[in-house]
C-alpha cells in the first residue's frame, strides 16, 4: 500500500510541471494560435504535455541513426554512426542489417495497424451483410457495385446482399491469402504490376507478409539488407493496396463515399454552453454511433436538464477526418493538439479507439476533470475509464459516454477557456469525386486533369500527408511546404493530420487559389476547387493510390505510377504507420520525402538503397530534408525530371482551331 502511494506520488510529479525548470516557448512550438494559447495556459496551470517532454528529453542519437539492435540478449548492441563499418554486433550483424531490420519492423508495425483497422471494418461489413449487426447498413450501394466490379465480381441482375457477400469473401483474401496475388492487384497499372512481379514483391495476404517480415527480422534469419528490403516493400504494399484500401472502400460502402462539404476546424468548434464530446482515433464505427447518440432526443433533453444548450460533437485526428469528410462534423485539431484541447477545460468527454492516442492524455484529462474513455479492446490506458464498444450493440457504449459527459458538464469545476478560432474549408474529396468534378456526370474522367498536366497549367501532383510532431514547429512545416508547392503550380492532395494543418491555415477553400501559380489558379477557378484537396484519414492514402492509377489509365502520362510527375511527403511524420505509408508510396513508384528525422545512418549501403537503389529498380525513392522550402523544391525538381522524361517539359497551350485553320493543316 505504501509502495502504491509512492508510485502515485511519482506519477503526480511527472504530470505536474516543475515551474522552476526552463520551459520551452509556445510561440516557437506551434503556429496554431489555438494550440499556442492552450500551451501558454498549460504552463500557467503547471500541466505537462508532450511539448514539455520533447523539450526536456533529447531523442536518443543512436536510435535516431538506427545504429542499435536489441533483437537478442547478446546485446543490445550499438554501432558508431560516424564509422558505420568500423564494428559489427555480437552476432556479426552489420550496420546495414541493423538498419534494414529496424526499418522492416517499423513497416510491419505500421502495416499491422492499418490492416488490423481494415480487417475490423471487414468484420463489421460481414456482420451487417449477414444481418447480425443492425445499427449499420450499406449506405452506398453504387460504391459497392463499383468496388465489386473493379475486382471482377459479377454484379448484373444480382441483389445487393449477394454482391456484398461475394465482396466480403473476396476481400478477406487481402488478409488471409497464403499464395498468389491479393484482389486489389487488379487495380494496379499493368506496368507497375509487372515491375513488382519481376522483383517478387507482389503482396500475398497481409497476415502472411507481416508474419514473414517478423520472422525474417528475428536474430539469425535474413541478414542481407537487399533481401529484407524486398520483404518490407511487399509488406508495405499489402498495407497500401490491401489493408488500408479495404478500410477505405468498406467504410465508404457502409457509411457513404465523401463528397465536398463545408466544415469548420480548430478549437473554436468547442462550445462553452454545451456538453462537449470529442472522438479521437481511427475507426469510423465509434464515431458514427456517437453521432446517433448525441442526436438521441432523450439524451439531448437530459443535457438541457443539466443546464446545457445541447450536445456538441467534434472530431480529432483521423476519426475526426473521416467524419469531417462524410458528414461535415467539426474537427477540433490534429495529433499535437489532442492534449492542448483538454487544457480548455471545456471537454466533458474524450472517447478514443485506436492509434495515435497519447498515454499523456490520461493525466492531462485528470488535471481538468475531463473524462477520457477508451473503448476498444486493443487499446486500454492506465488511468482512463474503459467502456467497451461492441458493434452488435454499439449505442450501449456511446450512450454511456454521453451520459457521463452530461454529468461532467453539470459538475464542471475547471475554468473554461476556449480559443475563439475556427477555420472554414471544403473537405470530403474522394477519387470518385475528383473524376466527377473534372469530367462531369456524363463524361466523368481523369483526362481533363491529365490534359492540364500535359499542357503545363498543373506542373504535377503532390500527396502531402502524415502526422504532426513536437520535434518540429507544429503545423509550420506542412503549411510552408504546401504553400510553396501550390505557388509552383503543383496540385496538392492531402490526408490525415496534415490536412487539418492546412485547413487551419485556410488553404482548403477555393479562395486559396490566389496563393497558387497562374496555371493552377486558372484550373481551380474554372472548376471552383481549392488548390489543396483533402481526401480524409491516414488509411485514405489509398485514395491517392487509386487516383494515381486512374491518371495512368487515362493516358498521356506514361505507363506506370513511376512515370507520373508526382511526389509524396510527410513533413512532420512521427508514427510507424507513416513509414509503412512512405514505403508503399515508394514501392508504388513515387518519390517520397520525409521531414523531422530519418531512421538511417549516412553513407551506408542501406541508405543508398532507399535513396537511390529502389528508383534504379523501377520503383520510387526516399528522400529527406528538414526545411519546408527545400522539401518543396526537391519535389518540384523530381516532378520536372518526370515531365522532361515524358517530353512535356515545355508548356503546350491548347489551340482552338477554326475551320480555316484546319483547312490550312490539310
Ligand atoms: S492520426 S498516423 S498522427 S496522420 Fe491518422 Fe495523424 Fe499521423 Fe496519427
Amino acid at each position: 500500500m505504501a509502495e502504491d502511494k509512492k508510485v502515485e506520488k511519482k506519477k503526480a510529479a511527472v504530470t505536474k510541471l516543475d515551474k522552476a525548470k526552463k520551459a520551452y516557448d509556445p510561440k516557437e512550438a506551434t503556429i496554431c494560435e489555438a494550440t499556442r494559447q492552450m500551451l501558454e495556459k498549460s504552463q500557467r496551470d503547471g500541466v505537462e504535455t508532450a511539448y514539455d517532454r520533447a523539450f526536456d528529453m533529447k531523442a536518443c542519437p543512436i536510435g535516431a541513426d538506427s545504429a542499435c539492435c536489441k533483437h537478442c540478449s547478446m546485446g543490445p548492441c550499438r554501432l558508431n554512426a560516424k564509422d558505420p563499418y568500423g564494428k559489427v554486433g555480437v552476432c556479426g550483424a552489420t550496420i546495414d542489417t541493423f538498419q534494414a531490420r529496424n526499418f522492416a519492423r517499423m513497416v510491419a508495425a505500421g502495416a499491422a495497424a492499418h490492416t488490423d483497422h481494415g480487417m475490423s471494418m471487414l468484420d463489421v461489413f460481414r456482420e451487417v451483410v449477414k444481418g447480425e449487426i443492425k445499427d449499420y447498413k450499406i449506405k452506398d450501394p453504387v460504391k459497392l457495385e463499383s468496388v465489386a466490379q473493379s475486382i471482377g465480381i459479377e454484379t448484373e441482375d444480382r441483389t445487393v446482399g449477394e454482391i456484398a457477400m461475394d465482396l466480403y469473401e473476396e476481400l478477406e483474401r487481402t488478409y488471409t491469402q497464403v499464395e498468389g496475388e491479393i484482389p486489389f492487384m487488379k487495380r494496379v497499372p499493368e506496368k507497375t504490376l509487372e515491375t513488382w512481379r519481376k522483383l517478387g514483391i507482389v503482396p500475398r495476404g497481409s497476415m502472411r507478409e507481416i508474419m514473414e517480415m517478423m520472422h525474417r527480422t528475428h536474430m539469425g534469419v535474413d541478414q542481407h539488407y537487399e533481401n529484407i528490403a524486398r520483404q518490407f516493400s511487399r509488406t508495405a504494399l499489402s498495407d497500401g493496396w490491401g489493408g488500408s484500401m479495404v478500410a477505405t472502400e468498406i467504410s465508404d460502402i457502409l457509411f457513404g463515399t465523401p463528397t465536398p462539404v463545408q466544415a469548420d476546424v480548430n478549437m473554436g468548434c468547442l462550445k462553452e454552453d454545451m456538453v462537449n464530446i470529442i472522438v479521437h482515433g481511427h475507426e469510423p464505427n465509434l464515431f458514427e454511433t456517437m453521432l446517433v447518440s448525441v442526436n438521441d432526443p432523450a439524451l439531448v433533453e437530459s443535457a438541457k436538464e443539466a443546464g446545457a444548450k445541447g450536445i456538441n460533437l467534434c472530431g480529432m485526428c483521423c476519426s475526426g477526418a473521416e467524419m469531417l469528410s462524410r458528414h461535415g462534423i467539426p474537427h477540433a485539431g490534429n495529433f499535437m493538439s489532442t492534449e492542448p484541447i483538454l487544457i480548455t477545460g471545456a471537454v466533458d468527454a474524450m472517447a478514443v479507439d485506436v492509434q495515435c492516442i497519447k498515454q499523456g492524455l490520461a493525466s492531462v484529462a485528470k488535471c481538468y476533470g475531463s473524462y477520457l474513455f477508451t473503448t476498444n479492446p486493443r487499446c486500454h490506458i492506465e488511468g482512463a475509464e474503459h467502456i467497451e464498444f461492441v458493434e452488435h450493440d454499439p449505442k450501449a457504449c456511446t450512450d454511456e459516454v454521453v451520459v457521463k459527459a452530461i454529468a461532467r458538464f453539470k459538475n464542471r469545476t475547471a475554468k473554461v477557456e476556449i480559443p475563439n478560432i475556427k477555420n472554414a474549408g471544403i473537405h470530403g474529396f474522394s477519387h470518385e469525386y475528383i473524376e466527377y468534378m473534372l469530367g462531369g456526370t456524363f463524361r466523368a474522367s481523369y483526362w481533363p486533369l491529365n490534359d492540364n498536366i500535359i499542357n503545363g497549367r498543373i506542373r504535377g501532383i503532390a500527396g502531402v500527408v502524415g502526422c504532426t510532431n513536437p520535434r518540429v514547429k507544429h503545423d509550420w512545416v506542412h503549411v510552408e511546404m504546401v504553400k510553396e508547392l501550390i505557388k509552383n503550380d503543383v496540385l496538392v492532395l492531402q490526408t490525415g493530420c496534415s490536412q487539418i494543418s492546412l485547413a487551419k491555415a485556410g488553404l482548403l477553400t477555393p479562395d486559396a487559389a490566389y496563393m497558387a501559380g497562374d496555371g493552377l489558379a486558372e484550373v481551380c477557378e474554372t472548376v471552383g476547387m481549392p488548390p489543396v484537396l483533402g481526401l480524409g484519414s491516414c488509411v485514405d492514402n489509398s485514395r491517392i493510390l487509386i487516383a494515381a492509377s486512374a491518371v495512368v489509365k487515362a493516358g498521356g502520362l506514361g505507363e506506370s505510377i513511376a512515370d507520373l510527375p508526382a511526389a509524396g511527403a510527410a513533413p512532420e511524420w512521427m508514427s510507424e504507420k507513416a513509414i509503412s505509408i512512405g514505403q508503399y508510396f515508394v514501392a508504388s513508384g513515387v518519390y517520397t520525402i520525409f521531414g523531422v528525422t530519418f531512421p538511417v545512418t549516412d553513407q551506408t549501403k542501406f541508405k543508398n538503397l532507399l535513396f537511390q537503389g529502389m528508383e534504379d529498380q523501377g520503383l520510387g525513392k526516399w528522400d529527406f530534408a528538414v526545411d519546408p522550402y527545400e522539401m518543396a523544391h526537391k519535389m518540384i525538381a523530381h516532378i520536372d525530371k518526370k515531365r522532361s522524361a515524358l517530353g512535356i517539359d515545355k508548356a503546350r497551350e491548347r489551340v482552338l482551331m477554326s475551320m480555316d485553320d484546319r483547312r490550312t493543316l490539310e
